[in-house]
């Protein structure tokens, strides 16, 4: 009985393939019924059987010279069986070259052609089974990678939402010991303000001091008759008084030097004059060194060379004088400073973690907003780098980051751009990542890159190039491109037009 049907079955086939023209497909054999007149496919005049594949084109459309090359716009099919049935245009049929892999194209004998169909149909088997295993294996990890992206989704989230109910607290925690810090650093900014208050009095009154002892010197030296007076004719030995620089100090002066007066006793001149005369006054051993060591011209001009060097000289600094240091802070204050150090020491403790509650939260919130797939598979590529050397450059990714490009060689790295944004089409936007804004390019646009995703089995950059110049394309493989493979039918596909 089997055997039966399967000789019926056989012999329709056969029957169906004898009665098919050259050149028709099995789905359009139903069109050319041996015998009956012929309609043209799409053109739709009708011609007699006879006209089918007669060699000469009668149908505008050129359906009726299916297995010739009669007809410019006719196409030929090729059955390939073994392989897959396509189709070729009209010219190639009988041209001297074997165009489909049955070799049926060339049936007039010039030309043998071998049959190369069971081949090319079992490496193409080959290959896709090749292909359909990565996908396989590859969305293995998919899987994984899907399950590991929500998690990790769900943690963040979690752990953002209990951040961000622990920011309040520990905001008030920090603004509460600030509080307390505030209170006690008033009373201690208090203590070392009068502290050093009190100190620069004293090193004021120091040096009021020291300054009136320089005036009984002054006032000594210049009292030349020893009559505790000061008065203008002592003063007029002076050359350093000579206002006008007109080689002697005149009465006027001189008097004017002594606040207009004739003489001044020792208590007026400390407190009046010793202020306007310290930084002329040369006391006398001085001045006739001056004296010796200038030419007499300048002596008696008194140039301003000589008043820049006397006053040098006049004033020494004092050794030790600048250097003084504060004493240290009394027991009371250094009291109040160590109460606002322990205090200082918890705020910024607690300062601190608002710090690292606040990075942590902006960091949770970084990775949050980045779209990751449809089921967070790509998450698993973030905070990886990837690199490939090529003749002249190392190229390297960092998913959801940036990519760059670092010479060979040695040298500086380039950006060629940060995340941007997905970049696949419309219909499949998870194919390509754009990767933006990167260094300038000189005279032109700042680098970017396209980085075509592929399934593969590794995440790996595979390919890096720069097709147009500053503008970079990275090909790159990961399971996470990987589609689930169609199940195995194990029928071979006819492509038809
Ligand atoms: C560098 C590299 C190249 C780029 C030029 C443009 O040499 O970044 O890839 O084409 O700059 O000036």
């Amino acid at each position: 009985m089997f055997y039966k049907l399967l000789l019926i079955l056989s012999l329709s086939f056969f029957a169906q393939a004898a009665e098919r023209p050259r050149g028709v497909s099995s789905a359009k054999a139903s069109f050319y019924q041996p015998g009956k007149d012929f309609k043209c496919l799409t053109s739709g005049e009708t011609v007699p059987w006879e006209f089918v594949n007669d060699d000469y084109c009668d149908c505008k459309d050129g359906t009726d010279e299916p297995g010739t090359s009669a007809c410019a716009n006719g196409f030929f099919f090729c059955e390939n069986r073994g392989h897959r049935g396509s189709y070729i245009i009209s010219s190639r049929v009988n041209d001297g070259i074997c165009d489909c892999c049955d070799g049926s194209d060339e049936f007039d004998e010039k030309i043998k052609c071998g049959n190369t169909c069971d081949e090319i149909g079992r490496k193409e088997r080959e290959e896709r089974e090749a292909f359909r295993q990565l996908q396989e294996q590859g969305y293995k990890i998919k899987q994984e990678y899907m399950q590991q992206g929500k998690r990790a989704k769900d943690e963040k989230r979690a752990r953002l939402s209990e951040l961000e109910k622990q920011m309040a607290e520990l905001t008030a925690a920090r603004d509460e010991i600030q509080t307390r810090k505030d209170e006690v650093e008033a009373p201690e900014t208090e203590a070392k303000e009068r502290h050093q208050k009190a100190w620069e009095e004293l090193k004021a009154a120091r040096q009021a001091e020291k300054d009136r002892v320089k005036a009984a010197h002054a006032f000594a030296e210049l009292d030349a008759n020893r009559d505790n007076v000061v008065d203008y004719p002592e003063m007029q030995k002076h050359l350093e008084f000579d206002i006008d620089s007109d080689g002697t100090v005149s009465v006027e002066e001189a008097r004017e030097y002594l606040d207009d007066s004739d003489g001044v006793d020792l208590a007026k001149f400390q407190d009046k004059i010793w202020t306007n005369i310290k930084d002329i006054y040369k006391p006398p051993a001085e001045a006739q060194e001056t004296k010796e060591a200038l030419p007499d011209e300048d002596v008696a001009t008194g140039s301003q060379d000589e008043e820049d060097r006397g006053e040098d000289s006049a004033k020494p600094k004092e050794a030790g004088e600048e250097e003084e240091k504060m004493p240290p802070y009394d027991e009371e204050t250094q009291k109040l400073i160590e109460a606002a150090d322990v205090v200082r020491k918890e705020y910024d403790e607690a300062a601190d973690k608002v710090k690292d509650a606040e990075n942590e939260v902006n960091g949770l919130k970084k990775y949050l907003e980045v779209d990751y797939g449809p089921d967070e598979e790509f998450s698993a590529l973030r905070d990886q780098c990837f690199e490939l050397t090529d003749r002249e450059y190392t190229y390297k990714l960092c998913a959801f980051d940036k990519s760059s490009q670092r010479p060979k060689a040695g040298g500086i790295e380039t950006s060629l751009g940060k995340w941007g944004h997905w970049y696949g089409p419309e219909e499949d936007k998870y194919d390509a990542m754009k990767y933006e804004n990167g260094q300038s390019c000189w005279n032109g646009p700042s680098r970017s890159t396209h980085v075509n995703l592929h399934c593969g089995v590794e995440n790996k950059l595979t390919g890096a190039s720069e097709p147009s110049r500053c503008e970079y394309q990275f090909e790159f493989t990961t399971p996470a491109r990987c589609k689930q493979p169609e199940p195995v039918t194990g029928q071979h596909q006819h492509t038809e037009l």
